[in-house]
């Protein structure tokens, strides 16, 4: 199928296709996680919940493959480098006990993707320790496995882990979408740049368009069983 997109149409078959959400998980959505203890606030983020909804629902219908990710350390923090833990002044590290349980850990409340996304059996959830959802995840194998060639990409922070991860899917050869009013950064006029960066310069690393732009053509499907 073909849908409206910039910097021109986006052309995707859904069985070759992936829905990727990245890190919409109580740390990043929520007040007393990561984000806020980065110095943000979260509340920005929870605007983009409903249009997210929309779309991972009409994805499921077309019977399409889901991936979640979460940004997300072992409770021993060996995956995590001294160098991230240790950036900045934030109130509370990477492993330090928040109003969420531990900071950014593998299985604690705050790390839980937000219960309206939350992935059904059958979807790929990924812990990822990077920004980016194929370093040291085996994404990429799985997506080969599956005979996925285009990703459409939702979720936060726009010019943080969801641009990672779109420039390492491009160099992956992957074609990717990012659906701009389903991604969100704590920083407007950063979403903005992350926005126009992907699609310039002739979609040099991927498309965008509106989940208004997309959901159309996803109806227009037969539902799956
Ligand atoms: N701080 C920030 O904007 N983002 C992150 O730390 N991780 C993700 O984007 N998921």
């Amino acid at each position: 199928m073909k849908i409206t997109a910039l910097p021109f149409a986006y052309e995707f078959e859904l069985a070759h296709t992936a829905l990727v959400i990245i890190d919409m998980q109580r740390d990043f959505v929520e007040p007393g996680g990561f984000g806020e203890t980065l110095g943000n606030d979260v509340s920005l983020l929870q605007a983009i919940v409903p249009a997210c909804k929309a779309v991972l629902q009409a994805w499921r219908q077309a019977g399409g493959l889901v991936v979640h990710t979460r940004e997300a350390h072992k409770a021993d923090l060996s995956d995590c480098p001294p160098a991230k833990r240790a950036r900045g002044n934030p109130a509370l590290r990477i492993g330090d006990m928040g109003a969420m349980g531990r900071i950014l850990i593998a299985g604690e409340p705050g790390n839980q993707i937000i219960p309206e996304l939350a992935p059904l059996s059958g979807e790929i959830a990924i812990d990822k320790p990077g920004k980016g959802a194929f370093y040291a995840t085996g994404l990429h194998e799985r997506l080969r496995q599956a005979g996925i060639t285009h990703l459409v990409f939702m979720g936060v922070t726009t010019e943080v882990c969801v641009q990672t991860s779109m420039r390492e899917a491009n160099d992956r050869g992957y074609d990717g979408l990012l659906l701009e009013d389903c991604t969100e950064s704590y920083f407007p006029a950063f979403k903005t740049a992350a926005v126009e960066m992907v699609r310039a310069q002739g979609a040099i690393v991927g498309w965008t368009a509106t989940s208004g732009e997309l959901l159309p053509a996803l109806a227009a499907l037969p539902a799956q069983p």
